[in-house]
């Protein structure tokens, strides 16, 4: 079964406690089980993970090449500024990634609308609030089984 691995980035731990008009209402632990319910319709494992290091964030990125999953990120901060992150998610060659925010990044401030990480994604799903995450476990889902159909034809 393909698995998908959903890494989250600094300060997301401390969701639903603060600035609910940006990010939502809902806490990390309600993201997971948004992404289980997404997981089990689409027929992927699931792994979920949160992370307030850069170098954390590196090795769960490592974690999910080992296992050949396909990747949902949502690095926090560590988008804009990370090149570990970046190179870290080079090296899953071939692996479907996702790009994953709460808020629309090009809708705030000029230094978020700059991502490292998306120079390594397949495609980048933002704004959407929670939902983006049953979102993002979908695509990823769906980008695993046409890599495998086409792998095998
Ligand atoms: O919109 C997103 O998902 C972001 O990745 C969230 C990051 C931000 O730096 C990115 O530009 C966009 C910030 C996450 C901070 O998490 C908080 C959690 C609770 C309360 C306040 C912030």
């Amino acid at each position: 079964m393909p698995s998908v691995h959903v890494l989250n980035g600094p300060n997301l731990n401390l969701l639903g406690e603060r600035e609910p008009q940006i990010y939502g209402a809902d806490t990390l632990a309600d993201l997971e089980a948004r992404c289980k319910e997404a997981a089990q319709e689409a027929g992927v494992t699931l792994a979920f993970h949160q992370t307030n290091s850069e170098g954390g964030l590196v090795e769960l990125i490592h974690a999910a090449r080992a296992e050949g999953a396909a990747i949902v990120i949502n690095a926090a901060a560590y988008t804009h500024t990370s090149v570990a992150v970046l190179d870290a998610l080079r090296t899953c060659d071939g692996l479907p990634i996702i790009e994953l925010h709460l808020s629309n990044p090009h809708r705030r401030e000029a230094f978020r609308h700059q991502s490292y990480v998306a120079l390594a994604a397949d495609g980048v799903i933002a704004g959407f609030g929670p939902e983006g995450y049953s979102m993002a476990v979908a695509a990823a889902a769906r980008l695993s089984q046409s890599r495998a159909d086409r792998s095998q034809s």
